[in-house]
């Protein structure tokens, strides 16, 4: 698929994905939500992509989802919207490697959603994230009312939903909706140099632990613990635990595959 929406480069096994529809400050149409999509399914099995990092061209990450189109919707539409983004929340989310969410600007509505949907969220400063959706006389439609509660607790999420309230970087880490916050000019290369961490360790590991993580956050404790130790189990029949054991036990450094 020829993209005009996002770009997307790959390098080293991260593969940068840049929104880039600056002048509707990258709000998600239906056009960039297909783009996304495309790429999430193509990313899916390619094993040159370890870590995916996502960011905005200009002052915004997201600004939502596009309100000319949202003006036009009836109500199969919004329904058939709704329900894209929503399919492409979770294909992030359930994507088997990590996903960061690199925030530059603005991130509101969709936009804070698109990030919420991510493993990890890195702020800059400079950051804006919001629910504004009360502000159209809408509600949030690619999971907010859900991500949101579960991120920040159910007070502030329905603090800031019914409010529409903007909140900054800081603001944003201080309550849990951003994992860390830097200057504008160091976000992308922490996010790299989390990237890079992340893939320097056992990528089967990795991507269990995620799942483990989104299960358990499903289901009660007892569930999701039950669903660790299966897993657990499985870790090792890869190679790389046992890699990563012996490379301890000789004081050397684990060389792994990915196997
Ligand atoms: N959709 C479409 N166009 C947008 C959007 C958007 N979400 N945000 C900004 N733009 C456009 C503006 O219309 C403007 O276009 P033009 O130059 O042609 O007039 C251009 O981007 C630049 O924007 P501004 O001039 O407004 O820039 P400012 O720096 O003055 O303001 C703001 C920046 C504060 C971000 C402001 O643009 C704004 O408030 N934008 C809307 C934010 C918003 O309400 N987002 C939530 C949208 S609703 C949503 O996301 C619901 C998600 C679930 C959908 C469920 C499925 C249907």
């Amino acid at each position: 698929m020829e993209y005009s929406n996002i770009i997307v480069k790959v390098e080293d096994k991260i593969a940068v994905v840049t929104m880039n529809r600056e002048k509707a400050l990258n709000a998600l149409n239906d056009d960039t939500i297909a783009e996304l999509q495309y790429f999430f399914d193509s990313a899916w099995g390619d094993e040159n992509i370890g870590v995916i990092i996502i960011t905005g061209a200009g002052k915004a990450f997201v600004a939502g989802a596009d309100i000319s189109e949202l003006e036009k919707c009836d109500v199969q539409k919004a329904v058939t919207k709704s329900m894209m983004g929503l399919y492409l929340t979770k294909t992030i989310e359930n994507f088997p490697r990590p996903v960061i969410a690199a925030v530059n600007g603005f991130a509101l509505g969709g936009g804070c959603e698109l990030a919420m949907a991510c493993d990890i969220r890195l702020a800059s400063e400079k950051a804006k994230f919001g629910q504004p959706e009360v502000n159209l006389g809408l509600i949030p439609g690619y999971g907010g009312t859900q991500r949101l509660a579960r991120l920040v607790g159910r007070g502030k999420a329905k603090q800031l939903i019914f409010t529409g309230e903007i909140i900054d970087g800081n603001e944003a880490h201080r309550i849990g909706l951003a994992d860390e916050v830097y200057p504008p000019e160091e976000l992308l290369p922490k996010a790299m140099e989390m990237a890079r961490l992340i893939l320097s360790k056992a990528p089967v590991a990795v991507a269990l632990a995620k799942e483990c993580i989104n299960r358990g956050l499903d289901v009660n404790l007892s569930a999701g613990c039950d669903y660790e130790k299966l897993a657990f189990g499985t870790i090792y029949g890869t190679e790389d635990s046992s890699e990563g054991m012996k490379a301890f036990l000789e004081k050397r450094k684990a060389e792994f595959k990915g196997k």
